[in-house]
C-alpha cells in the first residue's frame, strides 16, 4: 500500500515576494481594466467546436465519459454527473467517494456540489453512506426546496430516495489510517501521486454550462471538517453568461479568498479563463506566507469555450474533451524553486 508523500519546503521570509505581487495584481488589474474591451471582443471572436469537458488532475476515464455524454447529445448537468460519478467509483482514487481516506477517527464523509446553467445548485457535506455525492447533490437542487444538506440528514435523504447504502472504507484506506495512526501528524498535502478532488465543468452543443465537485476532503481531517469543494463560490462557481471555475487543494485557503467566484467574476470583466486563475492564485500567494507548504489548482471555462487552469506548486495538470479527443494539458505554476 503507497502512503501519501508529503512534500515540504522551508518557508523563507515572503515579505518581499508579498509587496512585489502586490504590484504586480495592481498591474494586472490595470491592464485588465485596459483592455477589457478588447479582450472581451477577441473572446467573444474565438470559437470553439462544442461540446466541451474539462476536469481537475488527470482523470482521464471520468472526462472522457463527461465528453462522451456531451457528444451523445445529453446536457452538461448530466455529463458533470457522470463524469464525476466515475471517480466516485473509483476505489483507487483516495481523495473522492468510495476509497477515499478516512477523518482522523476512521470515519470517510463526502462533500460533494453541483450547478446548472440557470443558476441552481446543490450541495452535500459529511455524508458517511453513498458514494455518489454528486449526483445526491443534484437531487438537492432538483428534489428539495434547499441548497444544502449536511451529515444525517442527507444520509437519511440518500437512503429515502433510494441510493445505496454503502460502506465507504475500503480495507486498504483502512489499513493507510491505522499507519497514519502510528505517528499521526497532521500536515498540508502538496500534490498526491496525481489524482485529487475531482473539478469538471462543461459546456454541452447548446453552450449551457454546469459543473459539479466531488471529494473526501484532506485525508485524516478533524471530525465534522468541511473544505472549499462543496462550498458555491469557493470550490465551484458558474454563470451561464460568463463561464465556470472548480478548484482543487488546500480548501481553507480556497474559501478565505472565495476563490471560483473571483475567477468568474474576474471573467466577467474581460480577463481571460488563464488571467483569472492566474490572478486567484496570486490573491492566495499574495496574502499567505506559508503558500510553499500547499497546493491550490484552479481550472475554469468562458462561454467561448476557452479554458484556463494554474497552480501554485508543479504538479497539477487539467484534462480536456474538445472535438472528441481527451487530452491532459499541462498547467503553469506559479511557485519555481531555484
Ligand atoms: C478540501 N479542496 O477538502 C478539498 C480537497 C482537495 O486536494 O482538493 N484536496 O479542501
Amino acid at each position: 500500500m503507497k502512503r501519501r508523500k508529503f512534500i515540504q519546503n522551508t518557508v523563507v521570509g515572503a515579505t518581499g515576494a508579498t509587496f512585489a505581487l502586490s504590484a504586480l495584481a495592481c498591474e494586472n488589474e490595470k491592464d485588465a481594466t485596459q483592455k477589457s474591451s478588447e479582450e472581451k471582443n477577441a473572446m467573444n471572436k474565438k470559437t470553439h467546436a462544442l461540446p466541451i469537458a474539462i476536469c481537475t488532475w488527470k482523470f482521464t476515464k471520468a472526462n472522457q465519459r463527461a465528453g462522451e455524454v456531451l457528444d451523445a447529445g445529453k446536457s452538461a448537468l448530466d455529463a458533470v454527473i457522470e463524469g464525476v460519478s466515475v471517480e466516485e467509483q473509483n476505489l483507487k482514487n483516495t481523495t473522492v467517494g468510495k476509497g477515499g481516506a478516512p477523518d482522523r477517527e476512521g470515519n470517510v464523509t463526502l462533500d460533494a456540489c453541483v450547478m446548472a446553467p440557470n443558476g441552481d445548485c446543490g450541495v452535500v457535506m459529511a455524508v458517511s453512506n453513498t458514494s455518489h455525492v454528486a449526483a445526491l447533490s443534484r437531487k438537492v437542487m432538483e428534489e428539495t426546496p434547499h441548497v444544502i444538506l449536511v451529515g444525517e440528514g442527507a444520509d437519511e435523504f440518500a437512503k429515502t430516495i433510494g441510493f445505496e447504502t454503502e460502506n465507504l472504507l475500503t480495507e486498504s484506506s483502512k489499513q493507510a489510517w491505522e499507519e497514519w495512526l502510528e505517528s499521526p501528524e497532521y500536515k498540508p498535502i502538496i500534490n498526491i501521486e496525481n489524482h485529487d478532488t475531482i473539478g469538471m465543468l462543461a459546456l454541452d452543443k447548446n453552450g449551457d454550462i454546469a459543473g459539479a465537485c466531488s471529494t473526501s476532503g484532506l485525508s485524516y481531517k478533524m471530525k465534522g471538517r468541511v473544505g472549499d469543494s462543496p462550498i458555491i463560490g469557493s470550490g465551484l462557481f458558474l454563470d451561464n453568461e460568463v463561464g465556470g471555475a472548480v478548484a482543487t487543494g488546500m480548501g481553507e485557503e480556497v474559501i478565505k479568498t472565495v476563490g471560483s467566484f473571483l475567477i468568474v467574476e474576474l471573467m466577467r470583466n474581460g480577463m481571460t479563463p488563464q488571467a483569472a486563475c492566474e490572478e486567484a492564485v496570486k490573491r492566495i500567494v499574495s496574502k499567505n506566507d506559508d503558500y510553499k507548504n500547499f497546493q491550490i489548482a484552479y481550472i475554469a471555462m468562458n462561454k467561448s469555450g476557452e479554458t484556463g487552469a494554474y497552480c501554485i506548486h508543479e504538479g497539477f495538470t487539467m484534462m480536456k474533451y474538445e472535438n472528441a479527443k481527451n487530452e491532459e494539458v499541462p498547467v503553469a505554476f506559479y511557485h519555481k524553486p531555484s
